[in-house]
């Protein structure tokens, strides 16, 4: 008799034991769970500085003297001061100086070669390959406008000669809608507005994004950032090379008093005190935001024109 009026407690008080169980199941599941997530996705990233890989110093040798090469460029177009009307600019440039060998072409077999880095404002370099055509920078937009060009390796290391850098401020009337998407990749949407003349081959440019010029001094220090950018795949991304174009400035060790500083995500800074690349070993894979900025002997940024602090995202898959 006393049997079945406990069994229902009992049915209840198993229940609420499985409950319990389960509860407390749970998080242990849970903290299994989370365990297994953080060795498959690596959380910490250790960077060292590295030499100069192997790699590279193979396509120097191989490259003969072109590395000593003191390519010397000029804007031939956009005018410093220019006045543009429509959004298409055309840039121009002219290569003299001791070139040994160096010129921009681009390897069809490889999508390698020599190039030149062109800059507007202070957005990400695009690269200019075929120097005898002109490069179009497409959708720019009305307004003033910075246009900086130098001239890179074929890993995308920057010549960094006196006269290899080079920078011109133009303005752009009645240029590209700000709001409006990109156009078609060859350009042709905006070259068809003019008439039914046949349309040439289309020719190395870019659709860029909306921006206009920093009030950028050029007789003042200016810190041009230029690597890395975009996507690093594999080997690419193992090391990673820091690379920029310094103007009117001498670094801390090549006897001047200004230090370049980077920071990689939110790790501590770093310091760069010679003009030179530097190689980056132990990215672990995903998006990764770096930081230059160019620093007086007080340690406190240089500003000119919000170009002499610059951050890029960049994204590695290893
Ligand atoms: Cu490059």
């Amino acid at each position: 008799m006393m049997f079945p009026k406990h069994s229902p407690l009992a049915f209840v008080s198993c229940c609420a034991l499985l409950l319990i169980l389960a509860g407390c199941r749970k998080p242990d599941d849970n903290a299994n769970t989370t365990a297994t997530n953080s060795v498959t996705t690596p959380g910490v990233q250790n960077l060292t500085v590295v030499p100069r890989p192997q790699k590279i110093v193979d396509m120097m040798k191989a490259r003969g003297e072109q590395d000593e090469a003191k390519p010397t460029a000029k804007i031939i177009s956009p005018t410093n001061n220019a006045t543009i009307n429509g959004s298409t600019v055309d840039v121009e440039l002219e290569l003299s100086g001791d070139l040994k060998g160096y010129m921009p072409h681009k390897d069809p077999s490889t999508g390698k070669g020599n190039h030149i880095h062109v800059i507007l404002d202070n957005q990400p370099y695009e690269a200019y390959y075929e120097i005898n055509q002109a490069f179009e920078l497409r959708n720019v937009t009305e307004g003033k406008h910075t246009l900086r060009v130098f001239p890179s390796r074929p890993w995308h290391e920057s010549y960094k000669n006196e006269g290899a850098f080079q920078m011109v401020e133009f303005t752009v009337k009645g240029g590209g809608d700000a709001s409006k998407p990109t156009t078609t990749n060859s350009g042709q949407t905006m070259a068809n507005n003019n008439s039914g003349v046949s349309q040439p081959a289309p020719r190395e440019g870019k659709d860029v994004s909306a921006s206009t010029g920093g009030d950028v001094d050029p007789s003042k220090p200016l810190l041009t950032y230029s690597r890395p950018k975009g996507e690093y795949k594999g080997a690419d991304a193992d090391p990673i090379m820091i690379d920029f174009w310094l103007s009117n400035a001498k670094l801390k060790g090549d006897g001047g008093e200004y230090r370049v500083r980077y920071i990689i995500d939110d790790d501590d800074a770093k310091y760069i005190d010679k003009w030179e690349p530097i190689w980056l070993s132990g990215w672990i894979s995903g998006k990764h935001t770096v930081r230059l900025e160019l620093l007086d002997k007080d340690g406190k940024p240089v500003e000119n024109g919000g170009y002499n602090t610059t951050s890029r995202e960049i994204s590695v898959v290893k």
